[in-house]
């Protein structure tokens, strides 16, 4: 077959809705693009268990901790999935961790900021996993059978993480005031970063007209955050809690909430590195890279043995 009837085949499949398959031709930019965006999101899910962790030793009761514990262990199983969905097209994952460790991959700009208090780690659940699960759902239909089959198991566990933020949330906003006061902190400082978390607004937005052309998204970074403003004012209400932007309003033609401007100058300093906690992120995840070689060396060494 030549080029021509091959991409011929590939288009038919990504229109009739059938899913491309790694043995499958495939436009070399619709491999790259892929690759980024699959590694880039495994990448999330490791350095995401970071601001998380940091609460494990310190969670309020016995039974938060075990519920944190199994949740952070979730976000390292995600990584996985995520990775052997990238390996299937041709990257190893020696070269993409590479990639994290040098700065050339880019993980979300939501894990460069700190966690304060034990709020936090409701916050996250609540909106962090909230906009992971707008954004995620639409990835269970994309056009890429390992990425979008990878993707359902991740959104079933992603779903009961945000319920058990909301439900973090929920108990201090029952509390004392300064359990109340320490919730609508929290709520004010993850607000306008988890908004940043869908990407850039679509007109400066390089991928998406691609990515939505070949399924491999589909919905646009703006759709899926509007979606996402909408759920969360009806949702802060039953905290009793406010979100921290007055210009939150209901527009009756376009049937969802105007929102705030986004403040973007931030969002590309944390992209470029100069976030709160970028720094102690990527020395954490190299530490434990560099850490771990031992026991990847001893298994290597028990592979040959019994090959
Ligand atoms: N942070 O053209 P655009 C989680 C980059 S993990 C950093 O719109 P695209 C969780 C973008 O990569 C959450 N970078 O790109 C884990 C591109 O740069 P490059 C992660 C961002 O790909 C643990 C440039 O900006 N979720 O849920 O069409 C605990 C231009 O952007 C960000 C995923 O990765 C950002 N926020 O759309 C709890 C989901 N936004 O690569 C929770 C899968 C944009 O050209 N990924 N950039 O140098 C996606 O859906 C898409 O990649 C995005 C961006 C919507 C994120």
């Amino acid at each position: 077959m030549t080029t021509t009837n091959f991409s011929l085949q590939f288009n038919n499949k990504v229109s009739n809705e059938i899913k491309i398959e790694p043995k499958d031709w495939m436009p070399d930019d619709y491999r790259k693009t892929l690759i980024r965006q699959i590694s880039q999101h495994a990448h999330s899910e490791l350095v995401g268990m970071l601001p998380e962790a940091n609460w494990i030793s310190r969670a309020p009761t016995l039974k938060r901790k075990a519920i944190l514990l199994a949740k952070v262990q979730d976000e390292a199983g995600h990584g996985l999935y995520l990775y052997s969905a990238a390996e299937t097209l041709n990257i190893t994952r020696e070269e993409m961790y590479d990639q994290l460790h040098s700065g050339a991959a880019k993980y979300s700009s939501i894990f460069n900021y700190p966690t304060l208090t034990w709020a936090d780690v409701g916050a996250i659940g609540w909106l962090v996993d909230g906009a992971a699960i707008m954004n995620q759902v639409p990835l269970c239909r994309s056009s890429y059978g390992p990425y979008a089959r990878g993707m359902v198991r991740i959104c079933k566990e992603e779903s009961f993480h945000q319920r058990q933020g909301f439900e973090v949330l929920l108990t201090l906003s029952k509390g004392n005031d300064y359990q109340k006061a320490m919730c609508q902190d929290a709520i004010n400082r993850w607000w306008w970063p988890s908004l940043m978390m869908f990407g850039p607004p679509d007109d400066q937005s390089p991928n998406t007209l691609k990515s939505m052309e070949w399924k491999i998204k589909r919905f646009t970074n703006d759709e899926l955050r509007q979606k996402f403003v909408n759920v969360c004012v009806e949702q802060v209400k039953v905290l009793g809690m406010t979100l921290p932007d007055k210009d939150l309003k209901w527009n009756e033609d376009k049937k969802g909430y105007d929102f705030g401007t986004i403040n973007w100058d931030e969002f590309y300093q944390v992209l470029k590195g100069n976030g709160p906690c970028n720094t102690e992120r990527l020395e954490t995840r190299k530490k434990a890279w560099e850490d771990g070689k031992w026991i990847r060396d001893a298994a290597t060494a028990y592979q040959q043995k019994v090959s």
